[in-house]
């Protein structure tokens, strides 16, 4: 028999929409034994909240995200608002006995997303790194499970963006570090340290260097590193919002004994895989087209709206199926113990352990 889950969307930023757009798709791509009915969105804008429900399909409106999680009638309670307000709202939301999402970076502090993860022990839970659902990334972990990569010698990942260099642009909370906890380190970097968990498993130890371009600003603008994988292998990562020409360049380059792999969400349908199995004059590497047959006929594309309702979609499968899912609470913890030896690391100059 279906079972109907109630969501309530605490947030009506641009993240709120992407969730909102998944809730909606969700039915239409996975047989599923759940309706999701769009119950409240909950956002402290009153100006544009009701036009963002009427249009996102939403049935109620609401100011005070405590009101939502006390309401018997809710079962999913997805926080999609500033990093700062991420804990408490999501701790409360478990105690209340509620299923609960909660955008990335997961916290503010690893004692936040170690409470984070305590509470939701016994609750279903996702945290929505989206991008572990691109088919490319999902193609490349199959293809690194099949050894077709590894021994992996090299993890290099980038995520580049630009507007941080934009006067034109008003300020906003992603640059107010009390609100934000970091700046490129927490936004851009925690996808790329989520994929590299997801793709090459635990990091050992970071060296880190971080840069503020802006006057005024206290966040990191840019943030480098250097790091060992527990597995041998040794990693880069770089993100800014100073990489002029580069929109969303979020993009991975692994190396290994058996072959390589590229891939650039810029270019989200293409994996580039080497195979280093023939003779070295017939080396090189192939552009693969590949794509999520769930969506539509094979090649026909897929975009970045596609990762939230795979997200949701696959959480709401393991959930019928009483199956784990991840990425959960666990996964965003994990993450943010490397944030945080990133940010010693880069103030302290020396080599840090990740917890
Ligand atoms: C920042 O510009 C941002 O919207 C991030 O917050 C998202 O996590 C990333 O997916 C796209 O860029």
């Amino acid at each position: 028999m279906e079972k109907t889950l109630r969501i309530a969307l605490i947030g009506q930023g641009s993240m709120g929409r992407a969730h909102s757009n998944a809730y909606r798709q969700v039915a239409s791509f996975y047989d599923l034994p759940y309706a999701v009915e769009q119950s409240i969105l909950c956002g402290r804008n009153p100006a544009t909240l009701t036009a963002m429900a009427q249009r996102w399909g939403w049935r109620e409106t609401a100011a005070d995200w405590r009101d939502v999680i006390a309401r018997p009638d809710i079962d999913i309670v997805d926080v999609a608002v500033p990093n700062s307000l991420h804990a408490e709202i999501a701790i409360a939301a478990a105690q209340a006995g509620k299923i609960v999402f909660c955008e990335k970076p997961l916290a503010n502090s690893t004692v936040e997303s170690a409470a984070m993860r305590d509470a939701v022990s016994n609750r279903p839970n996702m945290v929505w790194f989206n991008y572990r659902r691109v088919p490319a990334i999902q193609l490349l972990r199959s293809m690194i499970d099949d050894n077709r990569i590894g021994p992996i010698f090299h993890f290099r990942a980038f995520y580049l963006q630009e507007w941080g260099n934009d006067p034109s642009r008003p300020p906003n909370w992603k640059t107010d570090k009390a609100i934000a906890g970091s700046g490129v380190l927490g936004d851009l970097m925690s996808h790329s340290l989520d994929l590299a968990l997801f793709l090459n498993g635990p990091i050992a130890t970071v060296q880190a260097l971080q840069r503020t371009f802006s006057r005024g600003r206290e966040i990191d603008d840019a943030t480098l590193v250097l790091a060992r994988f527990a597995n041998g292998s040794v990693g880069t990562f770089e993100a800014t919002r100073y990489a002029t020409g580069c929109r969303n360049r979020n993009a991975i380059e692994i190396h290994g004994e058996n072959g390589a792999a590229r891939f650039d969400l810029e270019d989200m349908n293409r994996l580039e895989f080497f195979d280093a199995a023939p003779p070295r004059e017939e080396q090189g590497f192939r552009n693969l087209l590949v794509s999520a047959n769930r969506y539509w006929k094979p090649g026909h594309i897929v975009g970045y709206e596609h990762t939230f309702i795979s997200a949701l979609g696959d959480f709401l499968q393991a959930l019928a199926d009483n199956e784990p899912f991840e990425p959960d609470f666990e996964s965003g913890h994990r993450v943010q113990l490397v944030i945080d030896a990133i940010a010693r690391a880069a103030s302290s100059g020396s080599t840090v352990e990740v917890q």
